[in-house]
């Protein structure tokens, strides 16, 4: 308090006296109309105390054009995050397409990429339980390729006219406004549990793979089968994958639930600042190729948006890699207006006949219009192709090319430089045999809804099983009509009895649950995938991870840069975290309360002796400590901790928890390393 000086310095002049004047490093700031601006700090008047004049132009323009800032949110999809970069070629694929992008071995083309949730809205928090867009603008030679993709390979739904349902199911129940980014309320699983082909989704949804640690940590997927086609008219099946360089990471569910409070913006915050800091997050694109007699194979279809066919039936070939290395100069006019079509395809990428897909290519075009107010949306920077484009299409709303010439039409013998079609190298469409009659049917080999969805549920982890069972408990928890609760469970017996009984004792549920039925009985003899585990595949790094480190004043300064040496040798970030941000040398990064450990992968305690004690009647130093146990987290800590981590129930000495001084920094850092400690979870089983 000392410190503050006891008066305040008088002011001189009236009113707001704050004009900055330009200069040679500041341009003259003007209307829209390009009229210099004198004061944008007081608005016209009738006298300093008098009415406002309505010729004021300048402030009538300011303010019109504040009303009109916003354009409506995407109905699903809202939220999102995205970034420029490159892909470049690994392994050309001449052979199978002839797409330009993937001819040339090294050949880099430009794109932007836009991660989202699905269910919120624009200002909903980054770690709700959802699945996540991964959506991908390719500017390539020959026009623009949209692969508009989700981080879970299948989708709730077969055909395209139950998407408004399943999305009405899921959003805000619309008599009340609420739940916002939710699924865990009655109208969503009222839905699914009336809809079994949603089974395996469910399965995907309700697991790990539905709150990613980082969208530079979860995969990617086409879900659907699209087309190669070669030079020489032959068609491939395709489904593309998303393989992330830091490998697959989530967070537990107590935690998301946590970081939503202290941190909404989680993962577009984590985006942001690793390309910030030059640490691009990169992908590699892979694909499963096969033909017709392959497809065939299989008791399910491969046009079946709702299954997949697991890598180890059929590897992934890496074609590429995928760099994200600028962020959006201006979120709106990047990532707020950037049109994602699936329609968006160029030669040599083709569709197949997945009902969804065919729905999609309408939706996605007609939201645009409805989103940017004018068909002259490609126009937008972000939208416009990266390579000639000629055609006659005219006019519309907000027309920014001047398109000059007699001729707005072909054939035409009037103009002598118009463009003309190209038959060779133009888009054509595979020339796919179809005939049949005009139906409203689903496909008999669409009807297997538990067969997959089982082999999902055995090849997942026991600790990732647990989190499975513990997420339909939760959301079943939230449903309030009890019949849901019991038509869930119903379903869930098709697909795992023992997941099925967990759920049910998790739920209290008494009484008898039956088997729904089913058209297809369920395959128990399909083998795990270990593909599709996360915990499977994870990598033992600290790249891309964060360590958070809570130092009290008189803290060990030397071992607190020993650990941010050893954690930046790593890859990773070091950040501190300290009861008063001053005290710590330089600053620390989090003042405790807005620090949680939630927001780190593996914490650190450097607490002085003689600050113990006041940390130890600090409710948010023991959560601090208490949720990074709970969560699993590998936990560093001095002897001035001891009295701390004893306070927070955490035992001392298990493994996981490492004593800190000089001589254990690389033996810290290589439990963290590894990961979450999860046989720890064994013991807050019974808790949550
Ligand atoms: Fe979308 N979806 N979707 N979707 N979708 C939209 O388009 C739609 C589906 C996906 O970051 C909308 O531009 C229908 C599957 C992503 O801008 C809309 C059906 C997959 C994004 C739309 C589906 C997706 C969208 C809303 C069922 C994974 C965000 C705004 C037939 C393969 C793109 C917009 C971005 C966005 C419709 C199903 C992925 C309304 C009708 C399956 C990543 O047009």
């Amino acid at each position: 308090m000392d410190a503050l000086k006891p008066e305040t310095p008088q002011e001189t002049g009236a009113g707001a006296e704050i004009h900055q004047s330009h200069d040679q490093n500041h341009p003259r700031l003007t209307t829209n109309q390009g009229v210099p601006v004198a004061d944008d700090q007081n608005s016209l008047r009738a006298g300093p105390r008098g009415p406002g004049l309505l010729e004021d132009f300048a402030l009538l323009e300011k303010i019109h054009h504040f009303d009109h800032e916003r354009i409506p949110e995407r109905v699903v999809h809202a939220r999102g995050a995205g970034a420029h970069g490159y892909f470049e070629v690994t392994d050309g694929l001449a052979d199978v397409t002839k797409a330009d992008l993937f001819q040339r071995k090294g050949e880099k083309t430009p794109v932007f990429v836009r991660f989202s949730t699905v269910a919120g809205n624009r200002g909903s928090t980054d770690l709700a339980r959802d699945v996540r867009g991964f959506a991908t603008k390719f500017y390539t030679k020959e026009g623009i390729w949209d692969l508009v993709g989700n981080n879970i390979p299948v989708f709730f739904i077969q055909d395209a006219i139950k998407f408004p349902d399943i999305i009405h199911a899921v959003k805000e129940e619309p008599d009340r406004g609420f739940p916002q980014a939710q699924s865990a309320h009655d109208t969503f699983w009222d839905f699914v549990s009336l809809t079994p082909e949603s089974m395996h989704m469910i399965m995907w949804i309700m697991s790990d793979r539905a709150i990613p640690r980082s969208f530079r940590m979860m995969e990617g997927f086409s879900v659907h089968s699209f087309r190669f086609v070669n030079d020489a008219g032959k068609s491939t099946y395709v489904k593309f994958h998303w393989k992330p360089k830091l490998g697959m990471q989530s967070v537990v569910w107590d935690e998301a639930l946590k970081i939503s409070g202290a941190d909404p913006d989680f993962h577009r915050r984590d985006l942001y600042n690793a390309i910030e800091m030059g640490d691009f997050p990169e992908y590699e694109l892979g694909v499963q190729l096969f033909d017709e007699a392959f497809a065939q194979k299989f008791d399910f279809d491969v046009l079946d948006a709702t299954k997949l066919i697991p890598e180890e039936v059929l590897p992934v070939r890496i074609v590429g890699r995928m760099v994200l290395d600028r962020n959006p100069a201006n979120v709106f006019s990047e990532t707020e207006q950037v049109a994602f079509c699936t329609s968006h395809v160029v030669p040599g990428i083709d569709f197949t006949n997945d009902p969804l897909l065919q729905g999609r290519n309408f939706s996605y075009l007609d939201t645009q219009l409805k989103r940017l107010g004018s068909p002259n949306f490609a126009q937008i920077p972000i939208n416009a192709p990266r390579c000639p484009m000629h055609n006659f299409q005219r006019d519309g709303h907000m027309q920014m090319l001047l398109q000059p010439g007699r001729v707005s039409y072909e054939p035409s013998g009037l103009d002598d430089d118009g463009p003309r079609e190209d038959p060779k190298g133009g888009y054509t469409s595979f020339p796919e045999r179809v005939e049949g009659d005009k139906l409203r049917v689903r496909s008999e080999s669409f009807a297997d809804h538990y067969s997959q969805a089982r082999q999902f549920y055995i090849s997942q982890t026991p600790t990732e099983q647990f989190h499975i069972a513990k997420a339909l408990t939760f959301e079943l928890s939230k449903c309030e009509t009890p019949k849901v609760r019991a038509r869930m469970l119903s379903r869930l017996l098709n697909i795992d009895r023992g997941l099925a009984q967990e759920v049910a004792d998790g739920l209290g549920f008494k009484g008898e649950i039956e088997a729904a039925p089913a058209k297809v009985r369920t395959r128990t003899d399909l083998p795990a995938s270990p593909k599709l585990s996360i915990l499977a595949n994870q990598k033992p790094t600290l790249q891309g991870r964060m360590v958070g480190c809570l130092v009290s004043e008189g803290g060990d300064m030397a071992l607190v840069e020993a650990l941010r040496a050893a954690v930046t040798a790593e890859g990773g970030v070091f950040k501190t975290v300290a009861p008063k941000v001053g005290a710590v040398d330089g600053g620390a990064d989090f003042q405790l309360a807005g620090g949680p450990s939630v927001l780190f992968d593996a914490v650190a305690l450097v607490i002085a002796p003689e600050a113990t004690s006041k940390l130890t009647k600090d409710g948010v130093a023991k959560s601090f400590v208490a949720d990074a146990y709970d969560h699993a987290k590998v936990i560093g800590y001095t002897a001035g901790a001891a009295m701390l981590l004893d306070k927070a129930d955490v035992p001392a000495g298990e493994p996981g928890v490492v004593r800190l001084d000089k001589d254990s920094v690389a033996a810290f850092i290589e439990q963290a390393k590894a990961g979450r400690v999860w046989a720890r979870e064994d013991k807050v089983r019974q808790v949550h």
